[in-house]
């Protein structure tokens, strides 16, 4: 019952927040609480053991704080003149030992499998090879005729009606949905993270190292995410938009962008993924 009580919270804050903006944009809002609403199995199974957490923080919390009122009430020096003598009680000491490891145990157990599922992905369809650089995205699609990119941030004063301010992007990633999409993540220079909240994906991209992760996307839209790693001056500039549509669209987008791309090719010099 808790476990229902737990998911209509953040279900009720995601419709409030849905309601003001068009549902396919998933991007932060002013006063907004909880996180944003999920766009991949990954992102709904982070959500649902943070309600977990949320239920067994609130139990402790209550428990102890009723304790506290017992105590005070109970075993203040006019209520309780002459304290008792005791100083242990095995059935007690017990209990306070292997209650915190149950306790323990139910935490590590969906937090292991959590880890494990958004390691990597069992049936990769297709590969998105992020690279960072100081300080922009560059993106790569090897299956698709090594269709690359890069992906700077649209500065204030460019930007058209509609566009949120320091999160657009001039080329943004183009992904299809329904689709197990594996992510290779490295770095050009220094540490960056590309961080999508809606796919729950925040992944280290550090120079000579290749990272994986995954994501399916179960809803068209445009999300967007930003560097997560304190990277440098221009750390701020460094948005990630990533535009949700179905598979036929994909196909398409491909073939436009590969002869949009081939005009301005792009000389990225990465040691660590070659
Ligand atoms: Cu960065």
């Amino acid at each position: 019952m808790f476990t229902r009580f737990a998911r209509l919270i953040p279900s009720a804050a995601a419709i409030l927040l849905t309601a003001a903006v068009p549902a396919s944009a998933s991007q932060p809002r002013p006063w907004q609480m909880t996180f944003q609403p999920a766009a991949t199995p990954v992102m709904e199974q982070i959500q649902s053991f943070n309600d977990l957490l949320f239920w067994i923080i609130v139990a402790i919390t209550l428990f102890v704080l009723a304790l506290l009122c017992y105590c005070a009430i109970k075993f203040n020096e006019k209520s309780n003149p002459t304290p008792s003598k005791t100083t242990h009680n095995t059935a007690l000491e017990v209990i306070w030992t292997v209650v915190p490891i149950l306790i323990l145990v139910v935490i590590a157990v969906p937090s292991f499998r959590l880890l494990y599922f958004m390691d990597r992905t069992d049936k990769p369809e297709m590969t998105l090879k992020v690279v960072s650089h100081q300080w922009y995205w560059s993106y790569h699609y090897p299956d698709h005729g090594n269709l690359n990119f890069t992906s700077n941030m649209v500065p204030a004063e460019d930007l058209k009606p509609g566009q949120p301010r320091l999160l657009t992007v001039d080329n943004e990633v183009v992904l299809p949905v329904d689709t197990n999409v594996r992510v290779l993540a490295t770095s050009e220079d220094v540490i960056h993270n590309w961080a999508v909240p809606a796919f729950g994906v925040k992944i280290d991209t550090v120079p000579g190292r290749t990272n994986e992760t995954w994501v399916r996307i179960t809803k068209e839209g445009t999300y967007y995410g930003q560097c997560s790693e304190l990277c440098g001056i221009n750390h701020g500039f460094m948005p990630v938009q990533v535009r949700a549509v179905s598979k036929a669209a994909f196909a398409q987008w491909t073939e436009e962008a590969k002869k949009k791309f081939a005009a301005t090719p792009e000389t990225v010099h990465v040691a660590a993924t070659r």
